[in-house]
């Protein structure tokens, strides 16, 4: 059982994912993107990287406006939790409301990786990590599932995190960022495109 709330001796490499695919208060998807990112950055969560912005199609198809995604490294001394808790205050900030599940969102930020941790337990993420597509629909967790349960499957977070750790290892499925790439569709691939300049 890994404890979300263990505050680490030497800090943790983690890895986040940014979403956005509604303007909030007249700032452009980018500036929220970027904006988030000034915020999270912090003597006790500090940026080592950050990818390209990227145009990519809305998943569900059709559910609703295209996104703006990227991601991030950050070195940490928090607790998993922490830097959750973090994440929540800068959506809210953003004026994320929470209606539907995969409703349009001003910005959404995940924590895609602790270090290698795997949390609540091995048997909690893998659950999450099969729920069939119906269920996701309507089902998210109440707690914090570490690695993201559907980061390996997803164009839109894994070539962003292409530009910050390829080489990061997923540690259930044994997997590098670089390896789960080459395993997405083409078809997936080729949708998410760098935003122009
Ligand atoms: N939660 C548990 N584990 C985590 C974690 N590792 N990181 C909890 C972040 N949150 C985590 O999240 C739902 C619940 O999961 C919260 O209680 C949180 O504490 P949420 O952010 O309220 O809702 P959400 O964003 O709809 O959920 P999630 O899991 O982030 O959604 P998805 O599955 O990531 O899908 N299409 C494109 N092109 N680009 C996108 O970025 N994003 C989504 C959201 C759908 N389609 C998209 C995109
Ligand atoms: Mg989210």
């Amino acid at each position: 059982m890994f404890k979300t709330t263990f505050r680490p001796k030497t800090d943790i490499n983690i890895l986040i994912a940014l979403g956005a695919n509604t303007p909030n208060a007249g700032h452009s998807l980018s500036e929220a993107l970027n904006d988030a990112l000034s915020q999270i950055d912090t003597t006790d969560c500090r940026l080592t990287g950050k990818s390209r912005l990227f145009n990519t199609p809305c998943f569900p198809e059709g559910a609703g406006p295209d996104y703006i995604n990227a991601a991030a490294a950050f070195q940490t001394s928090l607790s998993a939790q922490e830097v959750l808790n973090r994440l929540h205050f800068v959506e809210k900030g953003a004026g994320r409301e929470r209606t539907v599940r995969w409703a349009e969102r001003t910005l959404d930020l995940d924590l895609l990786a602790f270090g290698d941790a795997v949390s609540p337990d091995l048997a909690t993420f893998q659950a999450w990590r099969e729920l069939p597509l119906a269920r996701q629909k309507t089902e998210a967790p109440d707690r914090l599932i570490l690695p993201h349960p559907r980061m390996h499957e997803r164009a839109f977070v894994l070539i962003p995190l292409m530009d910050v750790a390829p080489d990061w290892r997923h540690p259930v499925l044994g997997l590098t960022v670089r390896q789960m790439v080459q395993a997405l569709p083409e078809a997936d691939k080729s949708a998410i495109c760098p935003v122009a300049g």
